[in-house]
């Protein structure tokens, strides 16, 4: 039997987008005000899904398959601190119906094949700096990006000689 793997559904960045990021953070954040995530692995997850058997995989990307729903807009425009989370992130002022509807469609799947959720409410974000342990000046928001998402995908999360990797399984189209 294989052995689980630890998976999460996500929304990529397009590289241009990922780029302009880590030149803002890098212009906006000292290097003691956390660990930053390396740019190919900044990712907006939807739904954690924890350490999951090959069947379980398979369950779940076949219930992703079935998604039915139209892409939306993601505007970058907000920025913050979770102290207890100790993260630095970037997110929307009013998040698009359409990625509330795909997160809440596969938290619900994930919670129905046995993939705890936290209870709390859905916060989608970007995280930039992590183990942000003291607080640190956010920016204010003089900056924007936006941009269209048309696909969500299945992720791999692996780490290995320090160093935590991303690794895409499927990705699956929004549509009507
Ligand atoms: O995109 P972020 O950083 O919010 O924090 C982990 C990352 O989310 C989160 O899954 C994403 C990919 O690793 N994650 C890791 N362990 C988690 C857990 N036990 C978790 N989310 C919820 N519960």
């Amino acid at each position: 039997m294989s052995e689980p793997k630890r998976l999460f559904f996500a929304l990529e960045l397009p590289s241009t987008v990922r780029e302009e990021i880590i030149q803002w953070r890098a212009a906006h954040f000292l290097p003691e005000a956390g660990r930053p995530v390396a740019a190919e692995n900044l990712h907006l997850t939807l739904a954690f899904l924890g350490d999951v058997s090959a069947d379980k995989e398979k369950a779940l990307a076949t219930l992703a398959g079935r998604i039915r729903q139209p892409g939306f807009t993601l505007r970058l425009d907000d920025a913050g601190q979770w102290l207890r989370s100790r993260v630095v992130w970037l997110g929307s002022r009013q998040s698009p119906r359409g990625l509330l509807q795909l997160a809440n469609m596969l938290r619900a799947q994930a919670a129905r094949n046995g993939c705890y959720q936290s209870p709390q409410p859905f916060h989608p974000h970007i995280t930039l700096l992590r183990d942000a342990s003291h607080a640190v000046a956010i920016p204010p928001p003089g900056f924007c990006w936006s941009f269209p998402v048309t696909e969500f995908a299945l992720y791999a999360s692996t780490f290995a000689r320090g160093r935590t990797r991303y690794t895409e399984l499927q990705r699956w189209s929004l549509s009507e």
